[in-house]
């Protein structure tokens, strides 16, 4: 990696006083969580279109509860990795830092961060799909019939993540969009840039004047787009990269 880039990405954040993180699966590889793109990738072994729409889940309910269910056991062996904490510490380093994740597991706020926007829901919930309330991921292995049942009305519980072709939560765009525009420096990290709305976020922020980072392993539009593609993984490239910055 030249290293004037990775020099010129720290002075940009020592000297931020605003800061915007975009995170997808990637930032999570190193606590051992699959991603979904790519070799290795969840999407290799299973079509999102069977499992991760509204459709998948109206025509076969359980299957798409098996799936979840067993990703959330997987999740559940995992930590937070070194990168999940640099971003942790730069959020206790700066004014204003928030960070929109793509991911579903968590590891921000196990890392420490408080200021989190999930942009595509939690794996620790579950919501109705007639009266909308929320209700905790239910534990433990799963039951022969593994659909679960709302308190209230009776209707199908699902697992409260967005799927493809379903529009976002009122207000969390909104709050992402509201960062990415006061931005001095937009980090993107451990994204394939393939899903929409959220590389949009980052280039927005660039687009309002933000220092746009990328940290991957691989090219993507994204690392095209970016001021700096940091190479590498990212429990390696951002430890390295905050020693720099030094703040
Ligand atoms: C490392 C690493 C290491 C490895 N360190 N890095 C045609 C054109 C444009 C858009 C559309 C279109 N047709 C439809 C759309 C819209 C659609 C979309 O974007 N589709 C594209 C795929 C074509 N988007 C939607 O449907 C979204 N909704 C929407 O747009 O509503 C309309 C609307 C918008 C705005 C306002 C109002 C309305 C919803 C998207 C929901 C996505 N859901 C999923 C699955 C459910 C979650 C779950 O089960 O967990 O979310 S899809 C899946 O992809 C998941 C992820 O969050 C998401 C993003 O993936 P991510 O995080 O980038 O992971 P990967 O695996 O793709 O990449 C990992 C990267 O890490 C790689 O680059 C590696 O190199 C790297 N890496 N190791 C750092 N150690
Ligand atoms: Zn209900």
């Amino acid at each position: 990696m030249a290293h004037d880039l990775l020099d010129t990405a720290a002075e940009r954040l020592r000297e931020a006083s605003s800061v915007f993180v975009v995170t997808g699966a990637g930032i999570s590889a190193e606590s051992g969580i699959p991603t979904f793109r790519g070799a290795g990738g969840l999407w290799e072994g299973f079509s999102f279109q069977d499992l991760a729409t509204p459709e998948a889940f109206s025509a076969d309910p359980a299957r798409v509860w098996r799936w979840y269910r067993w990703r959330a056991e997987q999740y559940g062996d995992c930590a937070p990795n070194p990168g999940h904490d640099v971003i942790a510490q730069m959020e206790a380093a700066y004014d204003h830092l928030l960070v929109a994740t793509q991911n579903v597991d968590g590891l921000h706020r196990r890392a420490g961060n408080v200021n989190v926007v999930e942009l595509h829901g939690s794996i620790a919930d579950m919501r109705c799909v007639a009266c909308d309330r929320l209700a905790p991921f239910p534990p433990g292995p799963v039951p022969d019939d593994p659909v679960p049942r709302c308190e209230h009305c009776a209707a199908s519980m699902r697992p409260h993540i967005l799927w493809f072709g379903e529009t976002y939560w009122p207000g969390v765009l909104e709050a992402a969009q509201a960062a990415a525009r006061q931005a001095d420096v937009c980090l993107g990290v451990g994204t394939s840039a393939q899903v929409w709305p959220p590389v949009a976020l980052a280039l927005h922020a660039r687009d309002s004047g933000a220092y746009l980072i990328d940290v991957n392993p691989e090219v993507t539009s994204l690392s095209r787009e970016a001021h700096a593609h940091l190479v590498g993984p990212s429990g390696a490239v951002l430890p390295d990269l905050w020693e720099r910055v030094g703040r």
